[in-house]
Formats: C-alpha cells, sequence, structure tokens
C-alpha cells in the first residue's frame, strides 16, 4: 500500500448518526441497526449569499447523504427501532424524499415499504429512487395531506406496519444530530437557521436539537428559527390550512402539516419566524446557489436562502453566522431545471467552430 493510500484507510470515518450520538437518541439494540452512513454533510461557506445578506452564511448541504435528502437522518432510526419491534411493513405518505428515503432503509432493514403519493406530483429522481429500491407504490388521486391520513390509519389499524412520517418521534429524534453537527462544526450554534417548512417536521426537530444542546451545557445560546414556506402552499402564514396547495417546490407541496405544533413553538421559543416567499424567489434562489456558489439543491431546499434574501431586502436579515439547511440534492428534480434551460444544437467537429463559440461566450 502506499502512503496514500494508508492514510485514507486510516483515516477516521462516519458511520453515521446512530453510531455518532447514540447517547442522544433512544435505545436501539446493535443487531437492528440499519445505516447507509447517513450525516457527516458538509457546512459549506458561502461567500456570494453572504454578500447579499450581510452575513456570513453557511449552507449545511443535507442533499450529500445516502439517499440525497436529510430525511435519512430520521429514517435510519425509524427503520432500525421498527425492525427491532419485529415488524414487517413500513408505509409513509410522500412528496417524494420520505419515499425515497424509506424505500432505502426499508430495504436494508429488510422489511417491506409502502408509499402513498400524490398522483403526478413526485419530481423524477426520486420516482426513480423508489422504483429502484423496490418499494410498493400507491398513488393516490390526491394530495399529500390525504396520503398522511391513509398511511396513518393503516399503521394503527393493521398489523405489523411501521408509520416512518415524522409523526414517528424516531424520525425527529434522528433528524435533530443536524443541530449537533452544525453546532460542533462552527464551535457554537449560528445565530440563526434558515431552512423550508413543509410538513414542519425539520424545524420541530432543529429546535429539539440546538434546545438539547444548550440544555446540556455544550452552549451558551440557541439559534432562531427562521422557517419558509412556498407562498402557495403556507399554512403556517396563513394561520389555516390551505385545501388546494401549489408551488414549483413539489416537495413542501403541503397543506395541512402534521408538526404544526412543533414548529410554532420553535418559532415562539427561538424568537424566529415563519414566512413565505415565492416560486420565482425559491427558483432565483436556486439558480443563485447553483451558479455563484456551485451548490446544486432542489427547489424546496433553496426556500432558506430565497428567504433570506428577501429578509435583506426589506433590512430585517439576521447578522453574525447564518445557516442555511439545503434540504435535498438538485439531481431530484431535474425537470425544473430542464423547462428553463435546453442543451444546445450539436456543431460539427471542428476545432475553430468550437473556438469562435468559446471566443463569444467566454466573456
Ligand atoms: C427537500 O418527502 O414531506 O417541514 O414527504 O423533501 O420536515 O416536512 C418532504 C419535505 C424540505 C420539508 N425540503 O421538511 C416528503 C416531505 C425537502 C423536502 C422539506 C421536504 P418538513
Amino acid at each position: 500500500m502506499s502512503q496514500a493510500e494508508s492514510s485514507i484507510a486510516q483515516a477516521p470515518q462516519h458511520r453515521g448518526v446512530i453510531n455518532r450520538y447514540r447517547g442522544w437518541l433512544p435505545g436501539i439494540p446493535d443487531h437492528a441497526v440499519a445505516t447507509l452512513g447517513e450525516g457527516g454533510t458538509p457546512l459549506i461557506e458561502a461567500p456570494c449569499v453572504s454578500e447579499k445578506v450581510g452575513a456570513s452564511v453557511h449552507l449545511k448541504f443535507e442533499g450529500l447523504n445516502p439517499t440525497a435528502s436529510f430525511k435519512d437522518r430520521g429514517m435510519t432510526v425509524a427503520l432500525s427501532r421498527a425492525a427491532a419491534r419485529g415488524e414487517r411493513l413500513s408505509i409513509c405518505a410522500s412528496t417524494g424524499n420520505t419515499a425515497a428515503s424509506a424505500a432505502a432503509y426499508s430495504a436494508r432493514a429488510g422489511m417491506t415499504c409502502f408509499v402513498v403519493v400524490p398522483v403526478g406530483k413526485i419530481a423524477m429522481g426520486k420516482a426513480v429512487q423508489i422504483l429502484a429500491h423496490g418499494a410498493r407504490v400507491v398513488q393516490i388521486e390526491g394530495n399529500f395531506d390525504d396520503a398522511l391520513r391513509i398511511s396513518q390509519r393503516a399503521a394503527a389499524e393493521m398489523d405489523d406496519v411501521a408509520l416512518v412520517n415524522s409523526v414517528n418521534p424516531d424520525r425527529i429524534e434522528g433528524q435533530k444530530t443536524s443541530a449537533f453537527e452544525i453546532s460542533e462544526s462552527l464551535g457554537a450554534p449560528p445565530e440563526a437557521l434558515a431552512l423550508p417548512v413543509g410538513n414542519a417536521g425539520n424545524i420541530t426537530a432543529y429546535w429539539r436539537g440546538f434546545s438539547e444542546w444548550r440544555d446540556a451545557g455544550y452552549s451558551e445560546h440557541a439559534p432562531r428559527m427562521l422557517g419558509f414556506q412556498a407562498a402557495g402552499s403556507a399554512p403556517l402564514v396563513e394561520g389555516h390550512d390551505v385545501q388546494n396547495p401549489e408551488t414549483v417546490a413539489s416537495a413542501i407541496r403541503i397543506g395541512a402539516p402534521a408538526s404544526k405544533e412543533g414548529a410554532l413553538a420553535a418559532m415562539r421559543e427561538s424568537g424566529g419566524l415563519i414566512e413565505s416567499v415565492t416560486d420565482e424567489e425559491i427558483l432565483d434562489a436556486q439558480l443563485l446557489l447553483a451558479r455563484e456558489e456551485g451548490v446544486f439543491c432542489e427547489p424546496a431546499s433553496a426556500a432558506g436562502v430565497a428567504g433570506l434574501l428577501k429578509l435583506a431586502g426589506e433590512g430585517r436579515a439576521p447578522t453574525g453566522t447564518v445557516v442555511s439547511v439545503l434540504t435535498g440534492h438538485g439531481l431530484k428534480d431535474p425537470d425544473v431545471i430542464l423547462a428553463r434551460n435546453r442543451l444546445p444544437d450539436p456543431l460539427p467537429a471542428d476545432f475553430d467552430t468550437v473556438a469562435d463559440y468559446m471566443r463569444r461566450e467566454g466573456g
């Protein structure tokens, strides 16, 4: 082995959130741990966004988890504990990412996974993942909120079925570990955390994580929680459920968030806010991140940065160190990019033609 190879082999490896944060999580017997090495995602400085916002903005890129979204942190806990209880089936309602993650971790845990999804509303990358992992797909002629009602009833009334939506407290427990990682990476929690809000499990989880970290004496403060919903799908901003939620950010097209109380408590207790951003603001933020920072996230994931930019435009942006959570990878939803960009027509295989093109486009 060369020296370079041996130093790679000996480098400490991140082996998943259960292994790393076991003392903070509910009990899981060793034999039942279903992990794909989730967590340990990078916290990336964002100089361009920072300049626009007037704060030191970092991106927690959760799109680099095993199934390319933050859901994996909670699924490893939920499926491990379901397997330990001897349950054979898992079920979830989903706008796509929960289903993709449940499908993968169910496969890992040796369980059969059912996913209930709104017909025609799942981004292409997520649909491909669900099929690849062999989940049983139920497409319903309804929306996410209908799918969640059906899934909850199946778990309540049928034998051996584990509900793995974020109403399952194990999901929240796993997802809170990202707050620990951020606090450890920065040496202290940030002043504010900006993130998208759909079913509201994640904002609930982050607030729990930062609160536990502070209460255990590892930090003096917890960040303000800044949650952003899509304008056409913003029940927490409007103060009532939305019957027909609409947004280009299909991941957060949810009209009746299950963890509403947790989200409102996070906002209140942290001195934060929950506001909305338009689809245009979301897509602009997604492109800014891809083109100026080199980080490609899915539309919903850009809602936090869209929100920070909106607050900055109104003179209300947070200052100091701010983290925005990019919840899922951009490859999840290729159609959003392809709707606005296309590959150009082919050119002849000729140097001069290519050189002309480079001189024109090179700036
Ligand atoms: C990329 O997959 O609800 O507020 O069924 O996929 O915790 O719901 C996805 C949600 C943000 C919102 N970003 O988080 C599902 C689902 C992405 C997401 C959210 C989701 P929550």
